[in-house]
């Protein structure tokens, strides 16, 4: 791209000379993509230059990620392509462009910072040499897709010296127990020859007997042959189970040794993370640092819960799965169960929910919640009380073990270390991409958001972990244009307090999409008559069409048979709840056509324990007043259970309405599983998540929140059509319930996830995946870094 761009210049100096001129005329250290495109197009406007939009200029331009400028110097960082980033300088005089190392960019960038400053020496973090020699995916396209590639790297390499690998295997199947039973061997092989022979010899005896011979009458037999309970709960299963692991020993595949690990009684304990927040099954959602999170683990060990349990019958142990999910104890909890030590959790048989408080370093619980971005100095001491407590409720060590967001996977790699278990990591939402310049700014934000400390985690965990599950590709790697969630780990500086080289590669095996879905009980189809609820269709009239004042609603409908505008969010800024509002009013179009109904905060600011909610509660009464919308737009402030809100979308379906969730920013955005799920046309932010949940015109929109006019536009015009077709709203409605089915379910997810958690359990076990030097540095990381980081927030409280 350099090459090609120098040549550009070469003959057209004029054009490259002109556009630096611009940049450098913002007189801003820091521009951003679209300032710099936006200067591009003013340029190519202006000058009316012959197709500079398609000259290696403007391929140059279309990729500039982020530009910074200090005369004479233009430093750029440019995307070559999804999960990719490169560096360059092109001098403002000679316009002659260089590559950049890493370093040099970011040495830049805190120069801007603090120009009068003789840059000192910066700790410089870099995992990369790490990496290297460990196979790592190539194409862009692969991202997200780290279990199937490592698997057939891996298992090539594993079984290009046959007899090793044969051997790695009988080692690993002989040390299959589960509550101090012997699974799958017995321990009577001396080597693999034994074992081949005996596969032989019981694979002719099964054919004999009748398939569905139940493994009870086989144990004694095979016992005697060296095989333990796993390969299958009857003859055929067993026989097709064995038949697997003969293929892998004559000639290895690694879809036959995916196979044959998906069966193997490996996982039948789980511990889950997710500390901050109020962790409940009731009453939680909408307090303070709670909210898709806590939708997402409870959905999620329901289908991990009978997954384990159906594959290990299948498998013919008859162990029951246990999970346990570790939040923090509030003793201070309001109308929450979150004082509670242990809950069940309801539709699993043995999924629990164990609170652990936090301690003060005079021993002291600590009893009211606790904001997500002060909890650091509470983890470490946190990770030994859970430590002590799991262990002792799931009746010894897990099989694995999921962290949750920053906090959760922190914990998570301290106890997966103690533990030696397998870790995985869920991200949610990492807050880096959310904040504007929130690393290089970092002081400035320090003393609110303590993102110094958050990063520092973020970068612990992510580099601890065995795996990760992305809820979406884009959460790894971006898309064409804006760079990923992860992707924002790679490189970056906080001045003053290190500079990262390279945080976590996109490219990495470890990162797997598997994404959630919705509740299949309570999120149905409108036209799933017989499953509606309609005994609450009545509550959910007067909710939205009483016309008797109660505290939490605000605004009265007054022409009550316009199809529903409906949101439905957590009361944040980057929700942005108000800018709908803000649309809507604005769009006189829209406001002929529908209502607006919104779900979200309070109506009363003093009921809220946070500042953001209060200054959007203020805002959403200013709207209202400023553009007279109660008539037409009804708010109400509270929070609806899980099945009032299915049945709303369906209502909301039923009379043709759409939802919309117009987020600045949203990571993945359950609301907009669960309004497909209900046959609700979608309109969602197109930054994040929803760009890739829904397919823009046929499984829903996208919208863009920064283009105001635009948004409400595309959704007077999706009005207007149905009006005057009726199957245009069907269409699309068809489209997001297709769409689900294909991609966004609980069964999909716990499949994937329990086959992901074999095969890196397996490969940890019998290959160095142990990253044993990672971990060395990650700890003087941790203890050089993090401690000092989480002392300071604990002397500020
Ligand atoms: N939710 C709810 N009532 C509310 C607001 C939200 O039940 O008043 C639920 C919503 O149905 C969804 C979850 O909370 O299941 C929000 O998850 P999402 O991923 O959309 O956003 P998050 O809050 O995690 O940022
Ligand atoms: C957190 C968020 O912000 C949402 O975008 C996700 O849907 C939710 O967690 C569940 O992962």
């Amino acid at each position: 791209m350099i090459e090609e761009l120098n040549d550009f210049a070469h003959h057209d100096r004029d054009a490259v000379y002109t556009l630096l001129r611009r940049y450098f005329a913002q007189n801003r250290p820091f521009l951003l993509q679209s300032d710099l495109r936006a200067e591009f197009t003013a340029l190519d406007s202006e000058h009316n230059l012959a197709d500079l939009a398609a000259s290696p200029l403007g391929h140059f331009v279309q990729r500039l990620q982020e530009g910074v400028f200090q005369a004479p110097w233009a430093y750029f960082a440019v995307r070559p392509g999804r999960g990719q980033l490169a560096y360059l300088r092109i001098h403002g005089e000679s316009v002659v462009a260089e590559q950049v190392s890493t370093s040099e960019f970011l040495q830049f960038k805190e120069l801007q910072i603090d120009p009068t400053a003789v840059a000192p020496p910066m700790l410089e973090i870099d995992f990369g040499p790490f990496g290297r020699g460990f196979p790592r995916l190539k194409e862009p396209r692969s991202i997200g897709q780290g279990m199937s590639f490592l698997n057939r790297q891996l298992s090539s390499d594993m079984f290009n010296r046959p007899q090793e690998g044969a051997d790695k295997l009988l080692h690993f199947l002989s040390a299959r127990a589960i509550d101090g039973q012997q699974l799958m061997i017995n321990g009577g092989f001396r080597d693999t020859n034994g074992l081949r022979t005996a596969l032989r010899r019981v694979l002719t005896e099964l054919e004999k007997v009748s398939e569905d011979t139940p493994w009870s009458d086989l144990a004694e037999k095979l016992g005697r042959q060296g095989f333990a309970p796993g390969w299958g709960d009857n003859a055929a299963r067993v026989a097709d189970t064995m038949s697997l692991l003969a293929d892998i020993l004559e000639a290895p595949s690694p879809t036959a040794l995916e196979a044959l690990l998906a069966r193997i009684p490996m996982i039948s304990r789980l511990l889950i993370l997710s500390p901050h927040g109020y962790f409940g099954q009731d009453n939680v959602l909408g307090l303070p640092d709670t909210g898709g999170q806590v939708v997402y683990i409870l959905d999620q060990v329901r289908a991990l819960e009978r997954e384990m349990r159906a594959r290990m019958a299948r498998q013919g142990v008859p162990v029951e799965p246990k999970i346990v999910i570790v939040s923090r104890l509030i003793p201070d909890a309001g109308q929450t169960t979150c004082n509670q030590r242990m809950e069940k959790v309801s539709g699993c048989d043995n999924t629990w929910i164990l609170r652990v408080p936090f301690h003060k370093k005079n021993g002291a619980i600590v009893r009211h919640w606790i904001s997500r971005f002060e909890i650091w100095p509470y983890l470490e001491d946190y990770a030994h009380d859970v430590e002590r407590e799991a262990l002792a409720e799931l009746g010894g060590r897990p099989d694995l073990i999921i962290g949750n967001y920053s906090d959760g996977n922190l914990v998570a790699s301290l106890l997966s270390q103690r533990l030696g278990v397998p870790q995985c990591n869920i991200a949610h939402a990492l807050e880096k991409t959310k904040y504007l310049h929130s690393d290089l700014y970092w002081r400035e934000n320090d003393a609110q958001y303590h993102f110094s400390c958050q990063y520092t985690a973020d970068l612990i965990a992510m580099n601890a972990a065995d795996f990760i599950i992305a809820s979406t590709y884009q959460e790894i790697a971006g898309t064409e244009e804006t760079v990923g969630q992860y992707g924002s780990y790679h490189a970056f500086t906080m001045p003053g307090l290190y500079r990262v080289i390279n945080g976590i590669d996109p490219f990495d095996p470890k990162f797997n999409i598997v994404s959630p879905g919705a509740d299949a009980e309570v999120y149905f189809p409108y036209s799933d008559s017989e499953r509606r609820l309609r005994g609450l269709i009545t509550e959910l009239e007067t909710m939205i069409f009483g016309e008797t004042p109660i505290p939490q609603a605000r605004g009265v409908l007054t022409e009550k048979t316009k199809p529903l505008i409906f949101t439905m969010a957590r009361l944040d800024r980057i929700k942005n709840l108000t800018g709908l509002v803000e649309w809507y009013a604005a769009s006189q179009d829209l406001r002929d056509r529908a209502n607006l109904l919104v779900i979200g905060g309070y109506i009363d600011p003093n009921q809220s324990a946070d500042h953001e909610e209060q200054a959007q509660i203020r805002r959403m009464h200013a709207l209202m007043d400023q553009h007279g919308l109660d008539g037409q737009m009804r708010w109400l402030g509270m929070r609806l259970d899980k099945n009032l809100a299915g049945e709303l979308y369906r209502y909301v379906a039923d009379r043709r309405g759409i939802f919309v969730q117009p987020a600045l920013f949203e990571a993945f955005g359950l609301t907009i599983i669960e309004a497909m799920a209900s046959g609700l046309p979608t309109f969602a932010t197109c930054h994040g998540g929803p760009l890739e949940i829904i397919q823009h015109n046929h499984s829903g929109f996208h919208i863009d929140p920064n283009d105001a006019t635009s948004a409400a536009q595309q959704m007077a015009d999706f009005l207007a059509r149905c009006t005057a077709d009726p199957h245009e709203w069907e269409r699309l409605s068809r489209g997001a319930l297709a769409r689900i089915e294909a991609r966004y379910t609980w069964k999909l997810y716990a499949e994937r996830m329990m086959t992901l958690s074999r095969i890196y359990s397996f490969w940890k076990f019998v290959s160095g995946l142990e990253r044993e030097e990672t971990a060395r540095y990650l700890d003087m990381f941790y203890h050089l870094q993090f401690r000092p980081l989480a002392a300071r927030i604990a002397a500020e409280q």
